[in-house]
Formats: structure tokens, C-alpha cells, sequence
């Protein structure tokens, strides 16, 4: 991976673990913090310190405290599981960041200076979120943490939100905890903080604000009020390819440094974060870490959802169909690929804002990133929650087709592959990760491979697939012949048959 030197200083020091006390033993071997971690300030509380708010927005924290702003440490607060934290928990919230291109690089990351678990340790979470000092609250909790309608309002009958409908100052879930978080510094008369989602959801941050409102509506008018008027909720769009850590990881970055960490991350050598210029209060000056600060953020979000993480969930899908493991394998697949660099130029951006950036260039850096050689990209994670994604990254695509008179079978292409992942996975007995899991198993009992009556049955599923798309002929015409094709001629055949290149 291009690290050569391996460092025996620590391993003959007879210290294993990464922690404050060993940091001193890593010489040039990594890029370690530069600042003093005991004197930052935590300025960020962020839901959902997992892998990809490790390796991307915990960076740019990062760099700002490197910088000498020392207001903007981290506490990252996990909503369901302690892992994260009891994983880091000896190595004093430090780990590794493998950045893995053409050139490879380590860099032990200090931002984050605290982790909690919420269901443990709820007041201390919410005392940090009161706390004066705290000015952003970032989130990347997955599509699914939003608790949404398909229609964007909060979803009340979700079981978390009804539980902190039913005790706000108890809350369980992140719309619930950013309340309580805001009822008490209200009460404290202290100034509101920032809420900025950091998920690829369109309109991220708008989306949150909305749901954040209507929940307060239902529990506190005035700090409904008070929110509505005070709280900011900025869209952002973030950008990096982070495969989940695994051995292999592990034991690379322990060959690198020769210190055990329990939890390293690792991500491409690309990264962008596009952030919507409009902060309840004071912010860290990110546009000197390499962030893009726009009034505008929606045109990168689109861009990025549907062209990148479009073609992502098309390549997992019909991937693992074709019976490929990884993206890089499936980026070497001809056939494959053919489709989805028509699809992308044929059917995604014609839906996209013309004025947006340079297309052809974002394109093929795109297709450029997938095909990175130092990255093993389990199409398996890509396909997780597709329920939840594919309306984001391709139905939504196909909705404003219909009505543009664009072609749509390539992007149908991908709505059947992930229906007969879906099938498959079920039929194999294989855990499916996705909220609709048990939804979905249910529906695939049902189903007999005959496509019309298939699709009727996966047509229920009305959080996925809105009432006006699923009624509308060409929609169903296609996904029926395309699900067929699959069916019957098996993905190659669909590919060569159905479209044709
Ligand atoms: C991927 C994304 O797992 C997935 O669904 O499409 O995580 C993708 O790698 C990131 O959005 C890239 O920024």
C-alpha cells in the first residue's frame, strides 16, 4: 500500500494500543495531530460518529484544530450502539485514517475528543448538546434515522417518534434529541445551536428542519416558535468513498505503525463537502480546510446523489447479480459498464440542472474514483438500505424523466436488479440490511418470478415507490419488462437484450 516503514520504535517500546500516551511513538510513520488535545473546546456534537463521519467531516475538524481554531473539537454521540465508543474507548477517541489511492497515506485523526452511546448515556448527551460552547450539531445517521414520510413530514407513527412524542425530555431518536437539545438551551437563555445533516438525502438539511419543527409543534408550541426562528439547518453535500473497515485494514495499519487500533477507517484519496452558508451562529471557517461554502447547495447534492450514488447502487445491484464482489471487479466488467456510462449520460443528466458544474468532467472523475485500485468496495455495503437510498438516487431520476419525456429502462434496469436482489437474498436465506427487511421477505414469499404479479405485490411497498410513480404506465411497462428480462434471460442477457449498447 506504500507505507514501507514499519515502526519498530513502538513495537520495541512493548506499547501496543494507539492512545495519547503512545502517539509519541509514531515518528513519521503517520501525520499525527499537531495541536494539544487537552485544550480544545468542543464545538461539534455530531449523531452518528460511524465510519464515514470519521474519515470525512471528523477530517476537516481536524484540520481546522491544526489550524490553531480551537473551538471545534468533536463529541461524537452514537444513537443505538456503543461500538464505536467502547472501541475507542483505551485508544482516548484517537484512530487511524488510511487513505488509500494511487498514492496511500496514514493520518491518526484528534478531533474527536469524546464519544458517548445515547441509550446509556442520555443526560450526558443532552448536557453536551446545552453545553455554551457547543455551536454545530452535524448528523449522519442514514436516510433511515430521519424518521420521514415518503412525503417529507415526520413520520409519527414511527415507533422511536412516538415513544418522544410520548416523553421529549427522554428522547430516543435524533429529531427527538435535537428538540430537548434546544428546549434546554432555550430555557438557559442560550443562543440556538446549527443543525447540519451530513446524509445523502436531497435537501438534506431542509428535510431535518422540517421534521424538527413539526415535532416541536406537537410538544411545545413557543419552542416551536423559538426554533423556527432562531435555528438554522443548513444542506450539505458530502462526498467521499469510505468501504467499511475490516481485518484486512486493521492489520495493514498495525504493520504501518506498529500499534493495535481497534478501530481504524479508511477512505479514497477524494473527498468535498459543499455546505450551505447559513449557520445559526458562530461556525468554524471550513472554507480553509477545502470545504465549499454556496448559498446554493442543491445542484452538487443532486449531481452527487444521482450520478454518483446512482450509478453506485446500479453497479451493486446488477453486480451482484453478474456475480461480482467488489466494485473494482465490476468496473472491469465491460457489458456492465457499457450500461451504466449510458445510463448515466443518457438518463440521469438530462435531469440534472444544466448550469451545474462541468457534467462530462464530474462524470468521468466519478468513473475515474470507482475504478481505484487500492480500495476493496463490497458491492454488499452499497446494497444495504436499499429502500431506503434508490428513492433518492434513481426513482426520483425516473419521476422527472416521465415528465421530460426522457427514457427510463436503464434507470428500470436498476429498480429490477435491486427487486431481484432482494428476491434472491431472501430466497437464499441471506440476512437482507434494510428497515424493510421483514416488509420485503414477506412480499418476496408472494412472488413467483411471473412479472406483472411480482410487481403489483412490491408496489405496496408506498415508501419506496410514490402512488404517482407507481401508477404511471410507462413506469410500470418498463420495470415489468425489465424484471422479465432479468427473469428470463438472466442479467447478461438483460443487459445485451433489454439495452442493448
Ligand atoms: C455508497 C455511498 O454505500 C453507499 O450507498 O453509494 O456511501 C458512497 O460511497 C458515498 O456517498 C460517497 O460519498
Amino acid at each position: 500500500m506504500g507505507w514501507e516503514l514499519i515502526k519498530e520504535d513502538a513495537k520495541s517500546a512493548g506499547e501496543t494500543q494507539l492512545s495519547s500516551r503512545t502517539l509519541g511513538l509514531l515518528g513519521n510513520c503517520a501525520v499525527a495531530p499537531r495541536f494539544d488535545r487537552s485544550s480544545c473546546q468542543t464545538g461539534i456534537i455530531h449523531l452518528g460518529p460511524g465510519n464515514f463521519h470519521r474519515a470525512h467531516q471528523a477530517v476537516y475538524a481536524d484540520d481546522l484544530l491544526n489550524n490553531g481554531d480551537m473551538r471545534w473539537a468533536i463529541c461524537g454521540v452514537s444513537l443505538r450502539r456503543p461500538n464505536v465508543r467502547d472501541a475507542l474507548a483505551d485508544q482516548d477517541c484517537l484512530y487511524s485514517l488510511a487513505i488509500l489511492d494511487r498514492v496511500s497515506r496514514l493520518r491518526i485523526i484528534g478531533s474527536i475528543i469524546e464519544l458517548l452511546s445515547a441509550p446509556q448515556q442520555t443526560e450526558a448527551v443532552l448536557q453536551r448538546l446545552a453545553a455554551p460552547q457547543t455551536h454545530i450539531v452535524s448528523l449522519t445517521i442514514t436516510e433511515k434515522g430521519y424518521c420521514l414520510t415518503p412525503s417529507g413530514d415526520l413520520n409519527d407513527a414511527h415507533p422511536e417518534i412516538v415513544s418522544d412524542l410520548a416523553s421529549p425530555q427522554q428522547p430516543t431518536s435524533a429529531v427527538g434529541f435535537l428538540v430537548e437539545g434546544l428546549r434546554r438551551r432555550r430555557a438557559a437563555g442560550l443562543p440556538s445551536f446549527t443543525v447540519m445533516s451530513c446524509d445523502n438525502l436531497n435537501d438534506n438539511g431542509h428535510r431535518l428542519g422540517r421534521a424538527v419543527r413539526q415535532f416541536a409543534q406537537r410538544t411545545d408550541l413557543d419552542l416551536a416558535g423559538w426554533i423556527e426562528q432562531e435555528t438554522r439547518f443548513p444542506c450539505t453535500m458530502v462526498d467521499s468513498i469510505t468501504p467499511a473497515t475490516d481485518d484486512c485494514l486493521r492489520s495493514r495499519v498495525w504493520e504501518a505503525i506498529g500499534l493495535h487500533d481497534a478501530w481504524p477507517v479508511q477512505r479514497e484519496a477524494f473527498s468535498q463537502w459543499v455546505i450551505e452558508d447559513s449557520f445559526s451562529a458562530a461556525r468554524p471557517e471550513f472554507e480553509t480546510v477545502g470545504a465549499t461554502m454556496t448559498g446554493a447547495v442543491a445542484p452538487f447534492e443532486v449531481a452527487k446523489l444521482r450520478l454518483l450514488n446512482g450509478a453506485h447502487s446500479s453497479i451493486a445491484y446488477l453486480g451482484i447479480l453478474c456475480g461480482h464482489d467488489t466494485v473494482i471487479e465490476a468496473v472491469a466488467d465491460d457489458r456492465l459498464m457499457a450500461h451504466i456510462k449510458r445510463m448515466m449520460s443518457e438518463e440521469i443528466r438530462p435531469s440534472l440542472p444544466r448550469k451545474t458544474t462541468d457534467l462530462d468532467a464530474y462524470m468521468n472523475s466519478i468513473l475515474e474514483r470507482f475504478g481505484n485500485p487500492a480500495i476493496q468496495h463490497r458491492l454488499s455495503q452499497i446494497a444495504w438500505d436499499g429502500s431506503q437510498k434508490l428513492p433518492f438516487r434513481i426513482l426520483d431520476t425516473i419521476s422527472d424523466n416521465l415528465r421530460n419525456g426522457v427514457p427510463i429502462d436503464r434507470l428500470c434496469l436498476t429498480v429490477a436488479a435491486w427487486l431481484q436482489f432482494v428476491r434472491r437474498r431472501v430466497r437464499d436465506g441471506v440476512e437482507l440490511v434494510d428497515p424493510l427487511s421483514p416488509e420485503l421477505a414477506r412480499i418476496v414469499n408472494c412472488c413467483t418470478g411471473h412479472a406483472e404479479k411480482d410487481i403489483v405485490q412490491f408496489g405496496e411497498l408506498d415508501t419506496v415507490f410514490t402512488r404517482t410513480l407507481y401508477r404511471a404506465p410507462p413506469f410500470r411497462r418498463a420495470l415489468i419488462a425489465a424484471y422479465n428480462a432479468i427473469e428470463t434471460q438472466g442479467v447478461y442477457g438483460a443487459l445485451s437484450r433489454f439495452v442493448p449498447m
